[in-house]
């Protein structure tokens, strides 16, 4: 018995391995498990389901190989891949949860997120977040030509890059505080989430008693996984 959850894989097609590696997880680990959690930037980029490109049919066929053995697949959006939607959830047979979703496993109840709404240090990053979390604003954007969002897209991404070599460590952290008070708002003790690219177990004291945060690590080098059993809450690196 075992829960499995991943982040952070920023599959693209500039990084082969990532992918290769991701299938090879889906194959062989993923498989013998009870359910599957991807909480969130499976993709370094989405800018629509109907974007073309093979790397997304080949994710969405073998995601769907592991819900036909039994296997189901959730997905948590990323600050990423935040407007992948309905219709790629159904190519790949997996279920969208919201952004924070509270699991009973074995007993245990875990609070999972992806991440980044937990950073409200970074304001330029909040700041942008609800802007392109706006209904209206995707509505716009999805309804441009494919080509058309190809270009933001990609001036979006070049511009944040220059942003976050500003940025310092400590701001793109997780606010204690605001990890307190999502813990305390759902009543768990447990959290999982990924997006810091920090992997870790942290302890917390939650007004005296004890709590604890685990967070995924990017697959850059290694993946990385948490695996959730009726006993304990494990991090896992792995090569790929
Ligand atoms: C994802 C991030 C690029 C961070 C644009 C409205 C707007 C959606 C979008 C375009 C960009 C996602 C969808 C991408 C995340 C970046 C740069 C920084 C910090 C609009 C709705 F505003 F243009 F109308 N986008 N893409 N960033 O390339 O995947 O998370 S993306
Ligand atoms: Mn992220």
């Amino acid at each position: 018995m075992a829960t499995l959850f991943i982040a952070d894989l920023h599959l693209s097609l500039h990084e082969p391995a990532i992918t290769a590696g991701f299938l090879r997880f889906l194959r062989h680990e993923a498989v013998h498990a009870d359910a599957l959690y991807i909480l969130g930037d499976l993709f370094d980029a989405w800018i629509g389901d109907d974007d073309p490109q093979p790397l997304h049919a080949t994710v969405a066929a073998e995601v769907y190989k592991l819900h036909q053995r039994g296997v189901p697949c959730y997905f948590v959006h990323g600050n990423r891949d935040f407007l992948l939607g309905k219709r790629f959830a159904d190519e790949s047979a997996m279920t969208l949860l919201p952004t924070e979703t509270v699991l009973d496993l074995y007993g245990q109840k875990i609070l999972i997120l992806h991440g980044d709404t937990l950073c409200t240090d970074d304001h330029a990053y909040q700041k942008f977040r609800r802007r392109v979390h706006n209904p209206f604003i995707q509505r716009l954007f999805l309804r441009l030509p494919l080509s058309l969002r190809v270009k933001i897209a990609n001036k979006m991404r070049a511009a944040s890059q220059q942003a976050n070599q500003q940025k310092t460590q400590q701001i793109m952290d997780v606010n204690p505080e605001k990890v307190r008070e999502r813990l305390r708002h759902h009543q768990v003790n447990t959290l999982i989430h990924g997006h810091t690219h920090r992997p870790a177990i942290h302890q917390i004291d939650l007004d005296g008693a004890h709590a604890r945060r685990a967070v995924l690590g990017a697959w850059h080098q290694a993946g990385s996984m948490i695996k959730v059993t009726p006993q304990n809450i494990e991090l896992i690196a792995f090569p790929f």
